[in-house]
């Protein structure tokens, strides 16, 4: 057992007759590590981890499939063909980030699993700002941002009838400790080592991730919409009371951000003074001044 912690970078001492001492634990990835004091009730449960995979919510929708338990949590050292939305990729080098998959299967009406994105940014902003510094922003609906660049991602996919859901993937990709970006992603990404000047373990974070994401999630499935956690969404979300260029497949238009709804929709003043319903999914929301607020 010894040699096989040494092999996965754990250094180990070895005292003749005493035992052994740890002396340091490397970043590693593994389902002892991830579940070690981690007080969740089905978040986690299950825990699948890879040194690599093409994508951890297209296995996690595979899974689900196959009938994997609500909760059941993938996470990759390297994803080769991360996924973003609507067809974008996501770059996710090796042992450098968080990617990881959580498997649900909520008892919600479908036109409510986008909220689910809106609860896993909070539970990741929150998470963020109790270890960084600067201060992590969600940028409605799926971002997370440090100082105007992308930190983090998420995509949430779901397998639906017309008003039952078989499962949704939650899927959270972070820049933790990553210094090189490829050329196409580095104006707009960053990760907390380079907005930190240091680098961080992923598994504490993981779990802060998890622990609060399930607490969000059990208030949101008693209530049904997303009113008990609005509150703390605006606090964290930094297109509240901002300009905003809103576009879509059609159109574009400038307004002010003014709220967010109990359905997780954002309301937009335009500069004619009318109030738009924006909902994710169809639009892009970006800050005047660049690419991201
Ligand atoms: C997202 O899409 O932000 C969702 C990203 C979700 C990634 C996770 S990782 C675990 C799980 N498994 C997967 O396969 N995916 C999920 P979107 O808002 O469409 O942003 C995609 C855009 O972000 C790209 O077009 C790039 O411009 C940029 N981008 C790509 N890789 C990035 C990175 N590592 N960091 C920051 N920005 C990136």
């Amino acid at each position: 057992v010894i040699k096989q912690l040494k092999a996965e970078g754990y250094a180990i001492e070895s005292v003749q007759n005493k035992g052994y001492c740890l002396l340091v634990s490397p970043d590693v990835l593994s389902k002892e590590e991830i579940q070690y004091k981690l007080d969740t009730v089905t978040f986690a449960k299950n825990i699948k981890v890879y040194n690599a995979i093409d994508s951890t919510n297209q296995e996690g929708k595979k899974l689900a499939l196959e009938g994997a338990k609500h909760g059941t949590l993938l996470v990759a050292d390297q994803q080769f063909k991360g996924k973003g939305r609507r067809g974008k990729s996501w770059e996710s080098p090796p042992k450098t980030g968080i990617w990881m998959t959580l498997i649900l299967r909520p008892d919600i009406h479908p036109n409510k699993a986008s909220m689910l994105t809106l609860l896993a940014g909070l539970a990741t902003v929150q998470t963020l700002n109790e270890k960084i510094n600067n201060t992590a922003y969600i940028k409605w609906p799926n971002d997370i941002v440090v100082n105007g660049k992308k930190v983090c991602g998420i995509l949430t996919e779901m397998s639906a009838e017309l008003d039952f859901i078989n499962y949704v993937v939650v899927g959270i990709g972070m820049n933790v400790n990553t210094f090189e970006f490829d050329a196409s992603i580095q104006e707009v990404a960053t990760s907390l080592a380079v907005e930190e000047g240091k680098t961080f373990e992923r598994v504490p974070i993981i779990q802060g991730i998890i622990k609060k994401f399930e607490k969000y999630y059990e208030l949101f499935v008693k209530s049904g919409d997303l009113e008990n956690v609005l509150k703390d969404y605006e606090k964290n979300c930094i297109n509240i009371s901002k300009e905003v260029r809103i576009i879509s497949n059609t159109d574009e238009m400038i307004g002010t951000a003014l709220r967010i709804t109990p359905s997780g929709e954002l309301i937009v003043k335009d500069q004619q003074g009318q109030e738009h319903i924006i909902r994710s999914g169809e639009i892009s929301v970006r800050g005047l001044n660049g690419k991201y607020i």
